[in-house]
């Protein structure tokens, strides 16, 4: 059993050193991925991407999440590990030449995608089904050293983001703990250690509304387990369920009041698309939470 009581890790460790969570870390979306259900096809070439990725870093954002396949609502289809690797090599190497100190996560569920991602200069490994598609993953990032984000998710990458295993009990906080847990051991087992490991409730895979906002309000048990909590509430369906807006490019406000949220219910990293807006609300929001840890303005007289 885990020890529900050791302090959440102040610093995630990855392949190439460590993160320090002394506050909101952001992490900005860098789909490359014709599909995508938010920014599908807008950074498909090298150059695109290369560009929206220094815009990201120059807004603020502490990591880079690069992704080449889609788990949109509508039925993704599963991407050839071929296919994918043409599309994020590329822009991982375009990265780590043009902007060599910032960190670079893949956001795959393929070991063969997420080493040769590591071998191009990434060190972290975001992982939507949490080490379930593919065996070789937890094995791969002990013997990397990789951060890894185990995502709570049902299914295959096709379904996984439909209501097709939104089937839970009477709390679902304590089903996707209790997977969560389980992928946690798995990893263990394989090596990676317990300073590797960030957790993520996963909004919107397998979760109907009720279940995010649930899981939402309940991050504190997630918190409890110990492990440092990423959550990615940008531009998804429920706050444009709550908002009435369909458009995912016009959720940003609600997107960042969910993050807001989610900061001051023990989340500390946050998966973006919208880096500029979510780093002001987080900053302040983690002010106002820390006010004697923020520096004085000079005094003019
Ligand atoms: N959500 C998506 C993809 N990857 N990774 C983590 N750790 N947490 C998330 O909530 C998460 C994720 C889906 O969002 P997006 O990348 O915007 O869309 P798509 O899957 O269509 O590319």
């Amino acid at each position: 059993m885990l020890d529900a009581r050791a302090e959440p890790t102040p610093v995630w460790s990855h392949a190439t050193g460590g993160l320090a969570l002394d506050r909101p870390v952001i992490m900005a979306i860098l789909n490359v991925t014709p599909d995508s259900f938010s920014d599908g096809g807008r950074f498909a070439t090298v150059d695109a991407a290369l560009a929206h990725a220094k815009a990201c870093v120059d807004e603020g954002a502490d990591i880079l999440d690069v992704g080449g396949e889609s788990t949109r609502p509508q039925g993704a289809s599963r991407v050839g590990e071929d296919e994918e690797l043409r599309r994020t090599i590329p822009v991982i190497d375009a990265i780590r030449s043009a902007l060599p100190g910032i960190v670079i996560s893949i956001d795959t569920t393929k070991s063969g995608v997420a080493r040769a991602a590591i071998d191009a200069g990434a060190s972290i490994v975001n992982d939507v089904s949490a080490f379930r598609l593919d065996p070789g993953m937890a094995e791969l990032c002990a013997a990397r050293g990789a951060g890894v984000v185990l995502m709570h998710s049902r299914g295959d990458v096709a379904d996984m983001a439909t209501f097709a295993h939104a089937r839970y009990g009477d709390d679902p906080t304590a089903d996707v703990i209790a997977e969560l847990e389980s992928r946690v051991e798995l990893a263990r087992a394989h090596g990676v250690t317990r300073e590797q490991i960030v957790l993520d409730p996963g909004i919107g895979f397998a979760k109907r509304m009720q279940h995010s906002l649930s899981l939402l309000h309940d991050l504190p048990r997630m918190v409890a387990l110990g492990f440092p909590v990423l959550v990615g509430a940008s531009r998804k369906r429920f706050v444009g369920t709550i908002t009435g807006i369909d458009h995912p490019a016009e959720r940003v406000f609600g997107s960042v009041g969910a993050h807001v949220a989610a900061l001051d219910r023990g989340a500390r990293i946050f998966r973006v698309h919208d880096v500029r807006a979510n780093r002001q609300a987080l900053d302040v929001a983690w002010a106002v939470a820390r006010p004697e840890a923020v520096a004085q303005p000079p005094v003019h007289t």
